[in-house]
Parts: structure tokens; sequence; C-alpha cells
């Protein structure tokens, strides 16, 4: 039996009764067909202390080479004194680090406040509220990406520019899903290219994903049209539909993220649920035009910032709560599906900013 058809009976609707070929015929001509998933093996749950130990590991290896973690390596042997010329060096590796400029001088003069009350007794004291103070700027953010009980399917729409990481972010928040035992369906609504169609095919394929896909040149509304018809026969619960990447100065292709929320709108007056916006983290403070210019034009409720690893500079994020508000997702700290991360506040300032800078 397949896993994709044992639905509880009274979810089943009944055109879609037991028998999975007649729900098949409703579907779009250009459907992946479906393989018959392999049975996976129930993963052995690691203890919590340990897991937990493990993943805050995987953040800081990652976030290492940022230019937010490699500023502060070494700036509290550089200043051990409690003066100006420490803050100063704070506020520039903020600067330097995309935090941008609002949000680096507040903290920069918050600490500055501080030292003249004498409050701080050391560095580490001045690190602990310079911490506090960063995590305070992202904790009203840290949002993830919840599915309402009874929102079948919930509908992702995912849009930025090109070269972000939307259909990489796809295929590895399809493939979290599924592991949670949700089924996915996804829309190849990046027609531009039929290298961005071949992408999603392919992780399909790799783990048993239906995409929903059309020709050359088809019409991106009507695929993900037809993907929401498909995923609602299919009784699915979520469908993540991709987007072509496209610039803010390329108005026809923005026009037609309205036209995309218009028909997926037809079907259900609620989709898309979230229009989660790709932001690549090695951007920099473009990132946040890119941010204005997608709201307006596809009205984002999450953002993902991608390409945290490597060389981004890791600051942008701080940058991007402090401007919008806007939920962040995920973060993805590389390239495979486990990479994408739920954002974790603590994580994230602990790998950008660890205690153990100051020694004890
Ligand atoms: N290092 C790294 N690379 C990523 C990450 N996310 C995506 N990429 C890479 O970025 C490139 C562009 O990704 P793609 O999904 O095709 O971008 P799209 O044009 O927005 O759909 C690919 O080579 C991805 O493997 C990430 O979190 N870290
Ligand atoms: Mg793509």
């Amino acid at each position: 039996m397949l896993k994709f058809w044992k639905k509880k009976p009274a979810e089943t609707p009944p055109d879609a009764a037991a028998e999975p070929a007649p729900a098949m015929v409703d579907l779009p001509a250009q459907v992946t067909p479906l393989e018959a998933p392999e049975p996976e093996p129930a993963p052995e749950p690691a203890p919590p202390v340990a897991a937990a130990a493990a993943d805050e590991a995987a953040w800081s290896e990652r976030l290492r080479t940022t230019a937010f973690a490699r500023g502060f390596a070494t700036l509290f042997t550089r200043h051990p004194a409690l003066d100006e010329a420490l803050v100063d060096d704070i506020e520039t590796c903020l600067l330097t680090a995309d935090v941008g400029v609002a949000a680096s001088t507040t903290i920069a003069e918050d600490l500055r406040r501080r030292i003249a009350r004498r409050e701080f007794a050391d560095a580490r004291a001045l690190l602990h509220a310079l911490r506090a103070d960063l995590a305070k700027l992202l904790e009203p953010v840290a949002e993830p990406l919840l599915i309402p009980e009874g929102v079948r399917p919930f509908v992702v729409l995912v849009v930025g520019v090109n070269g972000v990481g939307k259909t990489t972010t796809i295929g590895k928040m399809a493939r979290r899903y599924q592991q949670q035992g949700r089924e996915v369906v996804l829309a190849a609504g990046d027609t531009f290219r039929a290298a961005a169609v071949e992408q999603l095919r392919s992780w399909g394929e790799r783990h048993q994903l239906q995409v929903v896909h059309q020709g050359a040149n088809a019409d991106s509304a009507s695929v993900i049209f037809d993907a929401l018809q498909s995923a609602r026969a299919r009784d699915a619960d979520l469908l993540i539909a991709d987007t072509a990447g496209r610039l803010h100065t390329q108005s026809g292709l923005m026009d037609e993220l309205g036209k995309i929320r218009r028909v997926l709108k037809k079907i259900d007056p609620e989709a898309p649920h979230e229009v989660l916006l790709v932001i690549d983290g090695t951007t920099g403070q473009n990132a946040v035009n890119q941010v204005r210019q997608f709201r307006e034009a596809a009205g984002v409720t999450g953002l993902a910032v991608t390409k945290l690893d490597g060389t981004a500079k890791g600051g942008v994020v701080f940058a991007l709560a402090r401007e919008f508000g806007l939920p962040i997702r995920y973060v993805g700290l590389g390239e495979k599906v486990q990479d994408l991360r739920v954002f974790d506040v603590q994580a994230f300032v602990d790998a950008l900013l660890p205690e153990s800078l100051v020694d004890g």
C-alpha cells in the first residue's frame, strides 16, 4: 500500500476514495508520476541534550566564516579594557557585517550609555549585554511557519530575485514536511527557464514528491492554479509553488505575482497562506530594497535567508528584523536538506558572538 494513499477515511473526499488511479484522472496531463515511496525507517530518537548540543555545534560551524563572526573573533583580545575604543570597534564590526546603520548605532549608543553609568564590571558583562541586545532584535521575528489545523492544502508561494535559493529552499522545505508525515505537492511555477522546471522535477523524483508542471513558456499562474486543484484533489497538506526570479524593475514580472495571487484566490480565498520571500544572505544592504519591493508587489508574509554559510556577512538578518519585523521562517546554512533550519535566535547569536569570546 502506498503511504501516500493511507488517509484517515473521514478525511478522504468521496471522489478520491481508496483507488489511486481514478483520482489521478483529475490531474493535469503533465504530472510527474508518483513513485511508490520507499518506507523510511523511523529515525532513532537521539537523546535530547546530545541532539541540542550537536545542533548548536552545527550553527557555529556554519556561521564561523561570516564577516560577523570573524570580525568579533579577536575584538575582545584587542580591546580588553572597557573604553570608547572598544565600543567604536564593536560599532565598526556591526556595520561591516551588514547589521545596518540604524541597528548598529542604537546598539553602540546603548553600550556607551551603560559604560558611562558603570553598569559593566568587565568586558564579560559588556559582551553579555551585547548578546542580549542582538537577541532582543531578533526575538520578535523568530516565528516558525506553522500550518494551522484544518487548512489544507496550505499554500506557500515562494518569491525572490534570481539565484537566491528559491528552488533549493522549496526542495528542502518539502522534504522537511514530508519527513513530518505531511503530503506535499510542488508547483513548477518558474516557467521562465526550462532548467528551473527540471531542477524541481529532479527534487520530486529523488524524494517521491508530486511536481505539477507544464510545457516550456507556460503561464506561471496557470501552472500554479492547476497545482492547487491537483493538491486539493489529492487532499494534500501543503502546496509549495516556485516562481521565476525577478527584479523590481521588471514590472511585467512583478505584476505576474499579483495574477498568481488572484487565480489562487479563485480556488481558495485564503490562499496563498504564506508568501515566502527568499533573500540571499550574501546580498548585503540591497536585501532591504528587495524586501520593500516584494512586500509591495506580493504581500510577503515571511522570509527565508539563505547562504548564511560561507562568505555571507551575517548581519543582514538583524537589519531586516529591525526594518520590517517580518517573520524569519528559515535560514539556509548550506546546500543539504538538513541545512535549512528553523530560525533559532539563541543558536544564531551564540554562533556569531559566543560567550567564550571573553575568558571567564
Ligand atoms: N551555500 C549555500 N548555497 C545555497 C543555499 N541555498 C541555496 N544555495 C545554492 O544557491 C544556488 C541557487 O539556488 P536556486 O535554488 O537555484 O536559486 P533560485 O534561482 O532562487 O531558484 C544553488 O547552487 C544552490 O545550491 C544555502 O543555504 N547555502
Ligand atoms: Mg529556481
